[in-house]
């Protein structure tokens, strides 16, 4: 595979196909296609993989207990993100599920190579295993609840004691170049998330079983050579990057998006799969935390699962994506509330943006319906009045304050810096009262022009974040390009408004 020189490939998480996708997974995915979005505008190839993981005792049991074939199962829940992620303008160029022959391919493929290497080998292995996590736990990771019910600490599910034939794999011998190379190159953002890593490295990780008796799981890619052994589900997960590499030829990834829960597996396994396969490692590693309920973790035992449909529903998906990466601060736990959701819909789309646009567009203001250059004597600062130097300045000065934030996934600070620049041009607006300056018609024009300029620097900005409304307002404006760079292109021309009639964000009442 070669690092295809300006071409990048950024993941998603692949999704468990146990139950239908909810919030926090549209949020790993809406991350992902918002940085992914960004680098297209900047003109790079992007290449941004997502999909369903379909395998494992999880979902074999899921399925035997609602009595479903088990590929008929996963065939109905796939079906659910792939529309879920289409319906909120995910712009992936590939979704993988686990269950595709070229996949199976490439575990197999893998799991012989590492084999012939010495790197797997047959052993006994007892533990305490936890079916939620698909992972055995360590004891120490373990406590005793009620006194009789063995948990995770991390996770809180119940384990089970498992005795069993199984290969496993040896960690620790790759654990301190993981762990430079983690450090040395930062590779998990935001940095934060290193200290839950470090304590891991502090002792010898211990092997990892990567198979399953298949009396035990059978649902699952079979051990090439022995068909007694089903290929441990996390295995065949983390390899899902690979089959996608493969495929569009890019290696290593330029960014992995993935929840603090599976950084482990992220930073440390899949490492250690791809050392033993000589193989670079990815380029970045970007964590979020969760969505909170009430402030409680989401689960279906405490049935407050935010089902993406219902808020959907309400301020439709751009609506979703907005409020997702408006509030979603990644770092930290962010709680789910949908007075929020509508709140940030009605008071930053619909009444900043979408009122400025429709304010500084209107028939009696702009009845040639143009756009247009003003003359640069007009736009020299010192005739300005104090508030439209300050929108001057911030509208030179947000292109790469946006940057800085989009490239470190702060895409909440990107968007509270694109609306600080619309709610001062509102302002503007009002108090210049342009509808007055009938008399002062370079002085209207003026007004306008700063106004719509706001407009078309916010509509390019926002592409990543709410594609669908960015593109009907840049159509409004008649913008052609639309990438990054041609951000600072104001025009030395005047161009017709393509104001189509429709409103661009009606408030939700
Ligand atoms: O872990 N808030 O799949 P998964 C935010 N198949 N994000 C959340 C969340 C929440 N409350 N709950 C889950 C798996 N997520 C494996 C991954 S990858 C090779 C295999 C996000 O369906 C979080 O990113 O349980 C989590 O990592 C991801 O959903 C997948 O969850």
């Amino acid at each position: 595979m070669n690092a295809g020189i300006s071409a990048r490939l950024i993941t998603t998480p692949i999704y468990y196909a146990n139950g239908p996708p909810h919030i926090g997974h549209l949020y790993s995915t809406v991350l992902a296609d918002a940085f992914h979005r960004y680098q297209r505008l900047l003109g790079r190839k992007s290449i941004l993989t997502t999909g369903t993981d379909e395998h494992g005792s999880k979902i074999q049991k899921k399925a035997m207990d609602t009595q479903q074939d088990p590929r008929v199962y996963v065939n109905h829940i796939s079906s659910q993100y792939r529309a879920l992620f289409e319906e909120c303008q995910i712009d992936f160029q590939d979704f993988i599920r686990t269950t595709d022959s070229s996949h199976l391919e490439t575990v197999q493929q893998t799991w012989s190579k590492m084999s012939e290497n010495g790197f797997i080998s047959k052993k006994q292995h007892s533990g305490w295993y936890c079916l939620p996590d698909e992972a055995f736990v360590p004891e120490d990771q373990t406590e005793l609840v009620n006194g009789n019910m063995r948990t995770s600490k991390e996770s809180g599910h119940p384990l089970e004691w498992t005795e069993e034939d199984n290969y496993t794999f040896s960690v620790c011998q790759f654990q301190e170049t993981i762990h430079k190379w983690l450090k040395d190159n930062r590779i998990v953002k935001p940095h934060l998330f290193m200290g839950s890593l470090d304590s891991l490295f502090s002792s010898p990780i211990p092997d990892l079983s990567l198979s399953r008796p298949t009396s035990r799981v059978s649902w699952g890619i079979p051990v090439p050579q022995d068909p007694t052994q089903t290929i441990y589900v996390w295995f065949d997960a983390l390899l899902n990057y690979l089959t996608m590499g493969q495929k569009h030829n890019i290696w290593p990834a330029d960014v992995h998006v993935v929840g603090k829960d599976i950084l482990k597996f992220h930073a440390i396994y899949f490492p250690a799969f791809l050392l033993a396969n000589d193989l670079a490692l990815p380029k970045r590693i970007f964590c979020h935390s969760h969505w909170t309920v009430d402030h409680k973790k989401m689960s279906k035992s405490l049935n407050n699962v935010v089902d993406p449909r219902q808020a959907m529903s309400i301020t439709g998906p751009e609506g979703l994506r907005y409020y997702l990466l408006r509030q979603g601060v990644p770092g930290y736990d962010n709680n789910f509330d949908e007075d929020k959701l509508v709140h940030y819909f009605n008071q930053e789309l619909a009444d900043t943006l979408g009122n400025l646009l429709s304010r500084c567009t209107g028939a009696k203001l702009n009845p040639e319906q143009i756009r247009k250059p003003v003359n640069q004597e007009l736009l020299d600062l010192a005739l300005l009045s104090p508030l439209a130097r300050k929108i001057v300045e911030s509208q030179e000065r947000l292109p790469n304050q946006v940057t800085e934030c989009f490239e470190e996934f702060n895409f909440y600070q990107g968007i509270t810096a694109i609306m600080d620049l619309l709610r001062a041009t509102n302002t503007f607006v009002h108090e210049e009262q342009p509808w007055k300056m009938k008399d002062n018609p370079s002085r209207r024009d003026l007004v306008i022009h700063l106004s719509l300029e706001s407009l078309r620097i916010a509509g390019i900005l926002l592409q990543p974040i709410i594609p669908g409304i960015s593109s009907n307002l840049l159509n409004k404006l008649n913008v052609t390009n639309r990438l990054w760079s041609g951000v600072t292109e104001t025009g030395k021309e005047p161009v017709p408004l393509k104001m189509d009639g429709a409103v661009l964000v009606q408030k939700i009442k």
